[in-house]
């Protein structure tokens, strides 16, 4: 017998509900634990939060098999769980994913989904979820025949769950078009959302993940929209601390870019964190901070200061809610989680002394060793402290942000490659203002080792475990960094490791996937970190014939600029067939850059030159059987598109089968000629027929 909606009576004593906060585990991959979950629980009433939304996507019976029944002894799992959040004073809310094949139109399968449920509200559960986000969109045909719109097949099972397990309190629904992005045409117009908000039954809530799937900025106007065509506020799913679509990143930044001013117009906000349990302190740290400054009231403590962004919030800072996190976790790092591991450290354990005081007792009686005055001191490390936290999360903020260490140890390494450009290969006395700019840059590069090697002695094992591979990341990639800016200023030959013919394994960085994304012309048009404002944006495409005039446009103004006579008098190269269109390039060995106002650039390869370096008369230098030519409108003053592109011309002659390139230059074309020698990888080549005024240039791949 279903009994009275609580919601439904809520409403009509005109009490408010509370505001929905908490955690929803909602993303790919390994679930977390039951022992993760329940601490996450205790974590949770302690913080203030008041909500788990479980719905793990890779667990089986969640979504890939969520007709089948729970066996006992995961039954007996779930009961404790439900058992342990209620203890907690935490709404433990029930999701399942049944879109993946479900027949909306057949009631066994709605009777099966009533079963299920009805199997967990056996286990204590009464708040629960019905989610339909990432599902195929097209019905089959007996739903198709049944219901007007996918909107209305998911919202007549819904509202018939609903009602069957007696109008729960709480009762979450994620539709398919779950943020903005999704909408068609956009979210006011959304047939799909209408039907939503017209039909399904007023005691059930909405999730929503804002303008996107992970939503840099939610405003208030983007809720208010969304709740007049739902009619009613929705929950946040928020994705801004996910990190299931990317394996080298994880976002301990603070909760962020969303006003407090949301607070009112929402139903609730749940976190979608990280995949690793542990890290997530910060995430959730924060939000239940967010969620505490929504009261309207100022809070000295949290208002906003000069640090943060220009309109920072009045309620809620960032910054300081940062802080608060990580003073917090400090703790828990400190603290062994683990029999057998290391003791807590103590500033007195540091101290590398041999004595001959008494050996100290340990908790299991072993005497402690301490080496004599000719023996090996003991490894010791210092303590992590607040600042080694800091660095850790700005160097893994969040999705669109880099903290800002970060963004200044990429400003400067950008500003020290610069620099060191502009100087010239020649010169090798850098000035005053390099040096210590590189001194600086390498003291960051020590803090974060730094921070590695204290990080990986702190007693608590878990947390360390769940960073290890990102803290490893990061170590190689700065590592990597500090090499190159030494050798940048003569202090050390090309990186040894990294240049060598017979890398290790770790030399190939990224694996497969890393060597798809350089392929790809558009490889580091998407870094988060930009370069200082550019008057352009420029794109990199494959080339197509269509492209002919306008590459031989930018071929002969080229050709004017360098000769200051008619063209004539220019010695010949083989690639102004290429450039001039009487050759093609060899299929994929072409690219073309463009700004706003059209083609501005080329880079055209042949992997074969060997005939067209007969018609030129010319012996080809032996490793380098083929040719690039390149070239960009002078109106291009920004070195970085340019290096893109031939940087991808490169991979794609390689996977053509290349071993070795050539490019031949005229004396008069400065501008490609330093181009080519600060890419580093070009020398010089020899070459028999070459005319007096041409140079060649040459690498291997
Ligand atoms: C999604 C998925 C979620 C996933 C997230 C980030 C929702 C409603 N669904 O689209 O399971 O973790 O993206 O990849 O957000």
């Amino acid at each position: 017998m279903p009994k009275p909606s609580a919601s439904k009576a809520a409403a009509e004593t005109g009490k408010t509900r509370r505001f929905i906060s908490g955690v929803v585990e909602g993303f790919y991959g390994r679930p977390w634990t039951m022992e993760q979950r329940t601490e996450l629980f205790q974590r949770e009433q302690k913080w203030g939060l008041n909500t788990y939304l479980y719905a793990p996507k890779d667990d089986y019976k969640h979504r890939m098999y969520w007709r089948d029944l729970y066996s006992p002894e995961e039954a007996e799992k779930l009961v404790a769980l439900i058992t342990a959040a209620k203890k907690n004073g935490v709404d433990f809310i029930y999701a399942i994913s049944p879109g993946l094949d479900i027949t909306f139109s057949n009631p066994k399968e709605v009777a099966t989904l009533k079963r299920k449920l009805d199997q967990v509200s056996g286990f204590g559960c009464s708040s629960f979820s019905l989610l339909f986000d990432d599902i195929e969109t097209e019905m089959c045909p007996a739903d198709k025949q049944a219901f007007s719109s996918f909107a209305h097949a998911q919202v007549a099972v819904t509202n018939e769950v609903f009602k069957h397990l007696g109008q729960p309190d709480t009762f979450l629904f994620c539709p398919t078009d779950y943020c903005a992005a999704f909408c068609t045409p956009n979210v006011s117009q959304s047939a799909y959302l209408h039907t939503v908000g017209e039909n399904l039954l007023p005691g059930i809530d909405v999730l929503w993940t804002g303008p996107k799937v992970v939503s840099h900025h939610i405003t208030v106007e983007s809720i208010v929209e969304v709740s007049s065509v739902l009619k009613r506020a929705p929950v946040i799913w928020d994705n801004i601390h996910a990190n299931d679509y990317d394996p080298q990143r994880i976002f301990m930044g603070p909760y962020k870019d969303r006003p407090t001013d949301l607070i009112p117009k929402l139903r609730g906000v749940l976190t979608n964190p990280n995949c690793e349990y542990y890290p997530n302190f910060v995430a959730i740290h924060t939000l239940a901070t967010w969620c505490r400054s929504g009261g309207g009231q100022r809070d000295v403590e949290m208002t906003g200061d000069d640090d943060d962004e220009a309109g920072s919030d009045p309620c809620y800072s960032p910054r300081r809610a940062l802080t608060l996190a990580l003073t917090d976790w400090l703790q828990e790092f400190l603290s062994t989680d683990q029999p057998g591991g290391p003791r807590p450290l103590n500033p007195t354990h540091l101290k590398k002394e041999s004595s001959d005081e008494e050996p100290m007792q340990t908790d299991v009686g072993d005497p402690v060793y301490v080496p004599g005055s000719g023996d090996n001191p003991l490894f010791t490390a210092e303590p992590l402290t607040l600042d080694d936290l800091q660095l850790l999360s700005e160097l893994f903020y969040l999705p669109y942000e880099h903290g800002s260490t970060a963004r200044t140890m990429l400003t400067e390494l950008d500003w020290l490659k610069a620099h060191r450009e502009a100087v010239g290969e020649a010169e090798t006395e850098m000035t005053a203002e390099w040096r210590s700019r590189a001194k600086c840059f390498d003291v960051m590069c020590v803090a974060v080792f730094t921070m590695f090697n204290r990080l990986s002695n702190a007693p608590n094992r878990s947390i360390l475990y769940d960073l290890y591979n990102y803290i490893c990341d990061i170590k190689s990639g700065v590592t990597l960094a500090r090499a190159y800016v030494k050798q940048l200023g003569g202090q050390s030959r090309p990186s040894a490791q990294v240049m060598t013919d017979d890398p290790e394994p770790w030399g190939f960085r990224g694996g497969l996937s890393g060597e798809f994304q350089r392929m790809l012309p558009c490889h580091g048009n998407r870094d988060l970190f930009r370069h200082p404002p550019m008057t352009s944006v420029y794109s990199i495409r494959p080339f197509c014939p269509e492209d002919k005039t306008e590459i031989q446009k930018i071929h002969m103004e080229m050709q004017r600029g360098e000769a200051k006579a008619p063209a004539a008098a220019l010695p010949a190269l083989i690639s102004d067939g290429l450039a001039g269109g009487q050759l093609c390039p060899s299929p994929s060995c072409g690219l073309v850059l463009e700004d706003e106002r059209g083609v501005c650039g080329y880079a055209l390869g042949l992997t074969d030159t060997t005939a067209a370096a007969l018609n030129n008369q010319r012996a080809l230098p032996g490793d380098f059987p083929s040719m690039v030519t390149m070239q960009l409108h002078p109106r291009v003053t920004d070195p970085a598109p340019a290096r893109r592109m031939i940087g991808s011309l490169l991979s794609l002659m390689k996977t053509s089968g290349s071993r070795g390139v050539f490019c031949e230059l005229r004396q008069g074309d400065r501008r490609m000629f330093d181009f080519y020698s600060k890419l580093g990888s070009f020398t010089t080549l020899k070459m028999a027929g070459l005319p007096q005024d041409v140079i060649a240039m040459g690498t291997s791949l």
